[in-house]
């Protein structure tokens, strides 16, 4: 009997993979967490019947919202991961050699402990003496620590359910208040196929916050849409015109990469492209009507 494993992206649309095995089940006060092996022996970390995690692509994913603004900070020493209990993230935040603390603020410790028994791969960072381990609410984290954190970086779910308030304003007030002054926030920001308007709408909260926003991409066939957006908002450094090369080691994120993955499609750079200022009134327009 074959089985699969379907996640509905959109009510139109759907990713499904084969599954072998299920190798843990468990339903916590904040989610429904799976881990699943494929045919194919990857490990698929799901939380509410949603991908988050496959061995097939979380080094893209996980390359891509950590090296970016790390290396567009010149020195960060203490960092933020919001979410990200699976540990991924944290794994590629230590691979920086200034880094001194990392924390991560994750709501659900049941993330944490299926991870760690389940996808060591990615879990195996949290043992490191460098990292700490916060389980509670990440935004009310940042409120709770102001002019702390070099780069917070959040590692969310989609915006529903526990993940939703990291995808707004109020998060992100605080976030750029839990900053350093030259400090870095990034986030992943779902795909421009299917989540345009939140994208949009993200980036114009942002820029009323920091000083430089910019959108960049990134491919992850597992998510839906497989072409994956994230955020960058920051006080000082440009990603762009400021990133460093840092010596790591990776699979997707190079230099070049970082550089090109600002460079947006169109129907993207729409998205994001600020709204032309009110036009003036044209001396055209009809006056007052005279007597
Ligand atoms: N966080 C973003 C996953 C979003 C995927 N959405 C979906 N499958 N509908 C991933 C966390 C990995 N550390």
């Amino acid at each position: 009997m074959e089985l699969w494993f379907t996640e509905k992206q959109t009510p139109g649309v759907a990713l499904s993979l084969k599954v072998a095995r299920t190798i843990h089940r468990e339903k916590t006060r904040y989610q429904d967490i799976a881990v699943l092996e494929t045919v194919d022996n990857r490990r698929v970390l799901v939380l509410d019947g949603y991908v988050m995690t496959t061995d097939l692509d979380e080094f893209v994913y996980h390359e891509m919202i950590t090296h970016v603004p790390l290396c567009t900070h010149p020195c960060p020493q203490k960092v933020l991961v919001v979410g990200g209990g699976d540990g991924g993230t944290m794994r590629e935040v230590l691979k920086h050699g200034s880094v001194e603390t990392a924390v991560l603020a994750e709501i659900d410790e049941g993330v944490i402990e299926a991870s760690r028994r389940h996808l060591p791969h990615l879990s195996g960072s949290l043992q490191d003496p460098r990292c700490r381990i916060m389980v509670g609410d990440g935004a009310e984290h940042v409120r709770s620590r102001p002019g702390e954190y070099d780069v917070i970086i959040c590692d969310s779910t989609d915006p529903v359910g526990a993940g939703a308030v990291l995808f707004s304003e109020d998060f992100y007030r605080a976030s750029h208040q839990s900053l350093t002054e030259d400090g870095v926030f990034c986030a992943q920001m779902e795909s421009p196929f299917f989540y345009g308007e939140l994208i949009g709408r993200v980036v114009r909260n942002l820029r009323q916050i920091f000083p430089i926003v910019r959108l960049y991409l990134a491919v992850v066939p597992s998510y839906p849409g497989a072409l994956w957006s994230f955020v960058l908002a920051s006080k000082k450094y440009d990603p762009v015109r400021d990133a460093r090369t840092v010596d790591l080691k990776t699979r997707y994120y190079t230099p070049e990469v970082h550089r090109a993955a600002f460079v947006l499609p169109k129907f993207v750079e729409e998205l994001v492209r600020p709204q032309s200022p009110q036009s003036p009134q044209s001396p055209q327009a009809p006056g007052p009507a005279g007597p």
